[in-house]
């Protein structure tokens, strides 16, 4: 006999919704026994199942060629003053590595053209910036899924930390550099790439080069620009003061939502 359909339906979303609990930080109750239990069993806690259950939230819009804006705004950092990040740009970015580490089975260095040789995703999607203004633009990269598939992402792990080449805020204590990170919802979501081309050209210094997230159902400031590592961990609370971006260290929204 074949799973009811609706009561398949019913355990598909009390998986997903654990999930997602685990996931995006609800701590006491991913930390119960029984509900750890629950989401080792069944579909097993492999990360082909938590790509399965995560990675297939709704897609934000998409858009047509047509709708692309004639200007495309930069926003917050346009240029890096850090000395090796100007070393790489003026032979374009041909010595660049994005360093994969932290809670992965393979870290990784892969160059842009290793990372143009993966599987990749073009989006034109509209880009909203917590300042008030929107953009359209037209994105092709790597979806990050394919990347972390490569490094192989440890059980333990639950963030994904985008280290950036930018200091935002000058400070004594290295904390004005700029950092983001998601939680695997969005991580594996299927919009999410890291792009290395903005309307079908590399990405110009202003907008991130060599390479930047995109992250569709999320705010501006989620989406790091000139990405220099990414560094898989349990928790965020040992980078920059702890929030989980430079923007959320001063006060903004972890999950920005849109
Ligand atoms: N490394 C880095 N990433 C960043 C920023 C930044 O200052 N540095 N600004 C953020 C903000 S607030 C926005 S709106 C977008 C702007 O991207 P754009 O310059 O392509 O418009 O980048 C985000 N990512
Ligand atoms: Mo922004």
């Amino acid at each position: 006999m074949q799973t009811d359909p609706e009561r398949r339906g019913f355990l598909m979303r009390t998986a997903a919704l654990a999930g997602t609990l685990a996931l995006g930080g609800c701590d006491r109750l991913s930390e119960t026994p029984w509900f750890r239990q629950v989401l080792d069993s069944a579909e097993g806690a492999t990360s082909r199942a938590q790509r399965f259950l995560l990675g297939s939230g709704p897609l934000a819009r998409e858009y047509t060629e047509a709708d692309l804006s004639p200007v495309f705004k930069a926003n917050g950092s346009v240029s890096v003053d850090d000395f090796d990040y100007q070393t790489l740009a003026e032979k374009g970015f041909v010595d660049w590595r994005l360093q994969i580490d932290g809670l992965v089975e393979r870290p990784q260095r892969l160059s842009l053209a290793e990372l143009r040789a993966m599987p990749s995703r073009t989006q034109i999607t509209r880009h909203d910036c917590v300042e008030g203004w929107s953009c359209i633009g037209k994105w092709t990269g790597t979806p990050l899924t394919s990347v972390l598939e490569r490094a192989g992402v440890q059980s333990q792990a639950r963030y994904v930390v985008f280290h950036c080449a930018d200091t935002l805020e000058p400070t004594l204590d290295g904390t004005g550099q700029y950092y983001e990170s998601l939680g695997f919802e969005d991580a594996y979501h299927p919009q999410t790439i890291l792009a290395y081309d903005m309307n079908g050209h590399p990405l110009p210094i202003p907008h991130g080069a060599p390479l930047r997230l995109r992250v569709e159902r999320q705010l501006g400031y989620k989406m790091a620009k000139y990405i220099m590592r990414i560094e898989l961990v349990e928790s965020f609370t040992g980078i920059g003061r702890g929030r989980g971006g430079f923007w959320e260290d001063r006060g903004y929204e972890w999950y920005a939502g849109i």
